[in-house]
């Protein structure tokens, strides 16, 4: 088992439930989640943060570009927010670069990502 629990789920030691993936992403939904629909898009490349990763985060960026309309769309959601938490001063809590799609509803008390509450 590796340290990295992101790289855990990537290596199926850790049970997640996919939605999306590609060769060099992966999506699934966030344990502790937000919003219904709530989604990670991670690289399959261990990398701390999106400097770390030898694309600079393209192809999180390109998956999420792809999945946050499909995602908030399979939830029945009026729109979505997107969130990457870069360094540990940023919130990151996971220690694997990763996007947050969080779906976002009529009647969810409205603004930004930061007010709402797992
Ligand atoms: P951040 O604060 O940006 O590092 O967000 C980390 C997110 O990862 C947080 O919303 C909860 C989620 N998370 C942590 N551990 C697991 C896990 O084992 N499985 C899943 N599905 N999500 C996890």
């Amino acid at each position: 088992m590796t340290d990295c629990v992101f790289c855990s789920i990537l290596d199926d030691e850790i049970p997640s439930y996919g939605v999306y993936e590609d060769d060099e992403t992966y999506a699934f939904l966030d344990a502790n989640p937000l919003a219904r629909g709530h989604t990670l898009v991670i690289p399959k490349t261990h990398a701390e943060t999106l400097g770390d990763l030898d694309d600079g985060g393209k192809a999180v960026f390109e998956t999420t570009r792809r999945l946050a309309p499909r995602t908030a769309d399979a939830v029945d959601a009026p729109a979505y927010n997107l969130g990457l938490n870069n360094g540990e001063e940023a919130g990151q809590e996971v220690p694997h670069a990763h996007m947050h799609i969080v779906p976002r509803f009529d009647g969810d008390g409205g603004g930004p990502i930061h007010a709402l509450q797992p």
